[in-house]
């Protein structure tokens, strides 16, 4: 049985990779470290200290700790601007309907995702009200692939892991939601991955609260 869905937000809900992009390129121009597109793909669903770390990977000297935390600081003030853009008009092809549809249903919604910036991105795409909790980056130590997050998102909603599917982009955030015990749908990126239970390219192409309606007809 399927009794709550819990969304990860960026690559799900919404797109913010480029935002991310742009923020992490920045302070690599300025630092002279090469940073493209596709090592930027490497920082999906992981901190930013962790996404720092791997944007530092290709530094010519090392940096210290206080260092570290004002580069963080300079992206993520920088990623915080980008973001600040954001509208309704953001959100992806299908993932509100999808959330929509999914409550008809009595089946519980929240976000698992390790951005300390989600709340203020729900906020900007007017969807806050459409989750029953929010599990993120604030809240957590240990971010994806630990299960940490999405055990969180259940814990709120008071549902048992093993009757939580999550919907997830990246790689980390498949493996966080086999960790904690839960079905994983994937997409994009994800959908090929072996340990999900099904693929999409993204929530337009799948009817999700059709499939949950069918699923839970099929187990009981
Ligand atoms: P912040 P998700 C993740 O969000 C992003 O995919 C990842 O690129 C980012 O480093 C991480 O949030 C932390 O974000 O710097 O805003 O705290 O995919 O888990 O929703
Ligand atoms: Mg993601």
């Amino acid at each position: 049985m399927i009794q709550a869905v819990i969304f990860d937000l960026d690559g799900v809900i919404v797109s913010t990779d480029e935002c991310h992009y742009q923020a992490w390129k920045a302070l690599a121009d300025r630092e002279g470290i090469p940073f493209s597109r596709q090592e930027n793909h490497r920082l999906r669903g992981v901190s930013r200290m962790e996404s720092l770390a791997i944007v530092l990977e290709k530094a010519k000297r090392s940096y210290t700790d206080d260092e570290k935390n004002n580069m963080a600081a300079y992206k993520n003030d920088l990623y915080v601007s980008l973001i600040n853009e954001l509208t309704p008009a953001d959100l992806l092809p299908g993932a509100q309907s999808a959330v929509l549809g999914l409550r008809k249903m009595g089946i519980k919604t929240a976000i698992g995702s390790s951005s300390k910036n989600a709340p203020a991105i729900l906020e900007h795409l007017e969807i806050t009200t459409l989750f029953d909790a929010v599990a993120d980056g604030n809240s957590i130590k240990r971010s994806k692939p630990a299960p940490d997050v999405f055990l969180l998102a259940a814990k709120m909603l008071n549902i048992p892991p093993e009757y939580c599917l999550v919907v997830e982009d990246a790689e980390a955030g498949v493996d966080a939601a086999i960790n904690a015990g839960m079905m994983c749908l994937g997409l994009g990126a994800a959908q090929k991955h072996p340990r999900t239970i099904l693929g999409a390219k993204d929530l337009s192409v799948l009817d999700l609260p059709a499939w949950v309606a069918l699923r839970n007809t099929e187990i009981n």
